[in-house]
C-alpha cells in the first residue's frame, strides 16, 4: 500500500455514538416473547396473545442479574419474528394489550427500560424487521406500520443507545418480499435517538458474523465501506430454523481489515465489530436446556476473545415462561462477574514508571498510558510505526493479565506487536499478538519481572496508545467455586 493509502487507513476514526458504545464491551441480549410460551425458536405469528402470562415478572431481577455480571447494558426483543409487541403498540392488536398479563395493562419494554434507568444499565430495543403476523408485511403500508412502531419506541421510553435491526427472514423463494425502506429507518432514529447505534443492518455496529461466539483473532475496526449492508439483502440472511444456525462458524472472512484486505479500497469506514451468543443453544428459555448453559469458563473464554480482542460481546440470557432468569443462569452469570471483578481489581501498573522509545511531544509521553485517563494518550512522532513503551515496576512484580489500549477516537493503528519482560540481563519475549484497536486483553501464565516492555513492531503511519494495564489475576477461572445467588434456590 502507498503511504498515502495507509495515512487514509490510519486516520478513520469512530462516531461519539460508536465510542459512547463500545466503551459498554459486555451487555446483554434478553429474547422473550410468544416463543417463550410455545417452547419455539421462531414463531409463526399466529399465536394467541393470551399466550404470553409470565406472572412473575420482575425486570429488577433481570438487571440486578446482568449488572453483578459485570454488564452495562440490556437490549430487549421488543418484537421479535412472530410479530407480538412487548409494549402496548398502537398500531397493531397484537401485543401485550390482548394478553392476560397484568390484565392487559402491561408493558413489558416500559418495565425493562425502567428497571435499566434504576439500575444505571443503558437500554437498547431489537425489533424484528421480518414480521409473519402482519398482514402489511410485503407491501409499502409495512413500512409505513414499522416506522410508526420505531417512532413509538425511541419517544416513549427514554435513552435507547441502540436499535437492533436482524437480517434473518425465512420467507423462501416463494414467500413474501418486502422492500425494507432501511434509510427511512435510520433517519428516525438519528432524529429521535441520535446517540443510538444502529447495529447489524445498520451503519454503526457490525455483526461478528457468527452466532457461536466465535471471534477473530484480528479484529479490524477500519474495513470496506460495503460491509455496511450486507446482512440488509435477504438472499444471504438466515432462512431455516434448523437449530444449527446458532452454532455456525463462517469461517470465510477471517480477514476484513489488515493491509492485503483493504488494499485498493477507497471507502473505509469504521464499522467495528459484535460477537453476539446465547447462554443456552437457544435464544429463547426452553427448560430442556436447563442442564446446557454455558459455564463460567466458556464464557471467560468467549468474553477474552471479544471484549478482550477489540469487539464487544452481547450475551443473551432468556427469561423462563415465569419471567424470571432461571437460577442455572443467574448462578454463572454472579460467578463470572466475580472473577472478572477480582482479576481487574488492582492495577499494578498505575505504581509503575513509564518510558518510551520515541514521544511526539510532552502532551503525549509515556505517562498518558498509566494515568487512568482514557482521552490521554502516548504516540511517537507521526511517520514512526514501531516503537517501545516500558513499564518500571521498582521491584520484582508477579502478573498474568495485561490489557492494552489504543486511542481509537485517533484512529486504529497497531497491526503487531509483543510483550517482554526483562529477565536477568535479556528482553524475553512473553506474547506477540496482532491488532488491539479498543481493547486488547492478553493472558499470561504468571511471570514475574521488574520491567515489561510493550514493542510495537508495525504500524499504521503512527501508532497510539491510551492504557497499558498490569494485573494479577487472583480470579482464575480454575478456582471460581460455584456460589448460588442471593434469592435462588441451589
Ligand atoms: C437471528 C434470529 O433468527 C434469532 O431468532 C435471534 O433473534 C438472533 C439474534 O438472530 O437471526
Amino acid at each position: 500500500m502507498t503511504n498515502s493509502a495507509i495515512m487514509r487507513a490510519a486516520n478513520v476514526v469512530p462516531s461519539a455514538r460508536q465510542l459512547q458504545w463500545q466503551a459498554l464491551e459486555f451487555y446483554a441480549f434478553v429474547h422473550f416473547t410468544i416463543n417463550t410460551f410455545t417452547g419455539r425458536e421462531w414463531g409463526t405469528g399466529e399465536e394467541s396473545p393470551t399466550l404470553f402470562n409470565p406472572e412473575r415478572l420482575d425486570a429488577d431481577q433481570w438487571v440486578d442479574v446482568f449488572r453483578s455480571a459485570g454488564m452495562r447494558g440490556l437490549i430487549l426483543t421488543a418484537k421479535h419474528h412472530d410479530g407480538f409487541c412487548l409494549w402496548p403498540s398502537q398500531h397493531t392488536n397484537h401485543s401485550v394489550r390482548q394478553s392476560p398479563w397484568r390484565d392487559g395493562h402491561g408493558d413489558v419494554v416500559r418495565e425493562v427500560s425502567q428497571a435499566c434507568n434504576k439500575a444505571g444499565l443503558k437500554f437498547g430495543v431489537y425489533l424484528s424487521p421480518w414480521d409473519r403476523h402482519d398482514t402489511r408485511y410485503g407491501t409499502e403500508e409495512y413500512n409505513d406500520y414499522f416506522k410508526a412502531q420505531l417512532r413509538e419506541l425511541l419517544t416513549n421510553y427514554g435513552d435507547i443507545f441502540c436499535v437492533w435491526f436482524d437480517g434473518a427472514c425465512g420467507e423462501g423463494p416463494n414467500g413474501k418480499r418486502q422492500v425494507y425502506d432501511w434509510d427511512g429507518y435510520f433517519a428516525i432514529i438519528r432524529e429521535l435517538q441520535p446517540n443510538a447505534v444502529i447495529s447489524v443492518c445498520g451503519p454503526d455496529v457490525r455483526w461478528c458474523g457468527n452466532e457461536a461466539g466465535h471471534c477473530r483473532v484480528s479484529e479490524w475496526s477500519v474495513v470496506p465501506g460495503q460491509l455496511r449492508s450486507q446482512e440488509r439483502i435477504q438472499e444471504q440472511s438466515q432462512t431455516v430454523d434448523d437449530g444449527l444456525f446458532s452454532r455456525r462458524v463462517n469461517t470465510g472472512d477471517q480477514d476484513l481489515g489488515s493491509r492485503v484486505a483493504i488494499q485498493g479500497v477507497e471507502d473505509l469506514v469504521w464499522y467495528p465489530a459484535e460477537v453476539n451468543t446465547s447462554i443456552r443453544p437457544g435464544w429463547f428459555y426452553h427448560a430442556n436446556e436447563d442442564g446446557q448453559v454455558r459455564s463460567v469458563d466458556e464464557l471467560l473464554t468467549i468474553y477474552y476473545e471479544a471484549v478482550g480482542g477489540n469487539a464487544t460481546f452481547l450475551l443473551n440470557v432468556p427469561p423462563d415462561p415465569s419471567g424470571l432468569i432461571a437460577s442455572q443462569d443467574a448462578t454463572v452469570l454472579v460467578n463470572l462477574g466475580d472473577v472478572l471483578r477480582r482479576t481487574f481489581a488492582r492495577d499494578l501498573a498505575r505504581e509503575a514508571v513509564a518510558t518510551a522509545s520515541a514521544t511526539l511531544d510532552r502532551d503525549h509521553d509515556a505517562d498518558s498510558v498509566i494515568d487512568g485517563d482514557r482521552d490521554s494518550f502516548w504516540c511517537p512522532p507521526f511517520g514512526t510505526e514501531s516503537a517501545d513503551v516500558e513499564l518500571d515496576f521498582g521491584g520484582e512484580t508477579t502478573f498474568d493479565h495485561v490489557v492494552l489500549q489504543e486511542h481509537i477516537a485517533s484512529g486504529q493503528r497497531i497491526e503487531r506487536f509483543s510483550l517482554e519482560c526483562r529477565i536477568g540481563d535479556q528482553w524475553i519475549s512473553v506474547h506477540t499478538g496482532t491488532v488491539v484497536g479498543y481493547k486488547r486483553i492478553v493472558r499470561l501464565r504468571p511471570i514475574t519481572c521488574q520491567r515489561l516492555r510493550v514493542r510495537i513492531l508495525e504500524s499504521r503511519w503512527c501508532p497510539t496508545l491510551s492504557s497499558v494495564g498490569v494485573y494479577s489475576g487472583t480470579g482464575l477461572s480454575e478456582e471460581v467455586e460455584l456460589v448460588t445467588p442471593r434469592g435462588f434456590r441451589s
